[in-house]
């Protein structure tokens, strides 16, 4: 695993609009070009509670995957009555089209969004799910006939506090999810003991779906850590195998994290510590780009390859 040198490879600095942190993006290669689409919290402390004052969508595109060029306008910011923003836009290219999972934070709840596209102009929103779910990511095939979806509910009432775990349903038609089954659980990771949550969409191997996930360690002894008053989480990322078939089987994990917080600008922003990985592609000759949010602030590019995503994973 190799952090590009380059890093961060897009933040706000780059965008020709407001933009205060551009960072958890979605990443495909469609039609001959790589297109991302990032998060942008803007207008820090506009509303004088050292807050945001919205949260849009972005796009940019790229011919190498390592340069980009944000289009001039953002791609969306959603807001209405019931919805306060969409983030955290994941890619994931399915036969003809690209499908895109989102969150939408709404006055009564979290719900994961799915829509579909097939040029970045108009979309279609195909589900909301009940509150609260989000980092929902969709598989790059259907898998017996299904459409596949990690995702990440919040069972507060049941876990009795932040233990949030990987859980897989499948669909017919992208609209209606069923086919529950948890995938991961916190206590699985041996270096999360808060919450564990999809992150990229999954590769197809012949060894089995090859799938990324961010994993969680809360600290209370941490303090003032970023710029809000206090921020005691760490996120790091993990790798896991899923069974081809049965693709809520963990059958291979990492012990470790694969990427952890360790350079400046992973370190120190406005979340300190936090590897948010939502983009993944993999190349024709094996190489793997990993894009990742780092301290919720910027976006940033590592290089692995398929084969070292495995050997990272230890049969279960
Ligand atoms: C999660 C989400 C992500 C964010 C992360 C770290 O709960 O809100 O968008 O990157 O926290 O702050």
């Amino acid at each position: 695993m190799e952090k590009y040198i380059g890093n961060p490879i897009l933040s706000a600095k780059d965008i020709p609009y407001p933009a205060s942190l551009v960072f958890n993006a979605g990443v495909c290669k469609y039609r001959g070009k790589y297109i991302m689409l990032f998060r942008n919290d803007y207008g820090y402390g506009e509303n004088g509670h050292g807050q945001f004052s919205g949260t849009c969508i972005g796009i940019a595109e790229s011919d190498d995957g390592i340069h980009w060029t944000p289009h001039s306008e953002p791609w969306i910011e959603w807001r209405d009555e019931e919805v306060l923003r969409a983030y955290d836009p994941r890619l994931t290219v399915v036969g003809d089209e690209v499908v895109i999972c989102f969150a939408l934070d709404t006055r009564h709840g979290l719900r994961g969004g799915i829509a579909t596209t097939t040029d970045f102009e108009n979309w279609q929103v195909k589900s909301l799910s009940a509150p609260d779910n989000r980092n929902m990511v969709v598989f790059p095939e259907k898998v017996n006939g299904k459409y596949c979806r990690l995702e990440r509910p919040f069972p507060v009432y049941s876990r009795w506090k932040d233990r949030f775990d990987v859980w897989f349903s499948d669909s017919p038609d992208l609209e209606y999810w069923g086919n529950t089954h948890l995938v991961l659980g916190v206590e699985d990771v041996p270096f999360a003991n808060d919450k564990v949550g999809p992150a990229a969409p999954p590769i197809k191997t012949d060894k089995g779906w090859l799938t990324l996930f961010h994993a969680v360690d809360l600290d209370t002894t941490r303090g003032k850590n970023g710029w809000e008053d206090k921020w005691q989480k760490r996120y790091q990322a993990g790798v896991m195998l899923l069974d081809l078939n049965e693709p809520w089987r963990v059958i291979g994990k990492c012990d470790e994290p694969i990427i952890a917080p360790t350079e400046e600008y992973e370190r120190n922003g406005f979340r300190n510590d936090v590897i948010f990985p939502g983009g993944i592609i993999a190349e024709d000759d094996g190489s793997v780009k990993i894009y990742y949010g780092a301290a919720d602030t910027v976006v940033c590019l590592a290089t692995t390859s398929v084969e070292e995503l495995l050997a990272m994973c230890n049969p279960k």
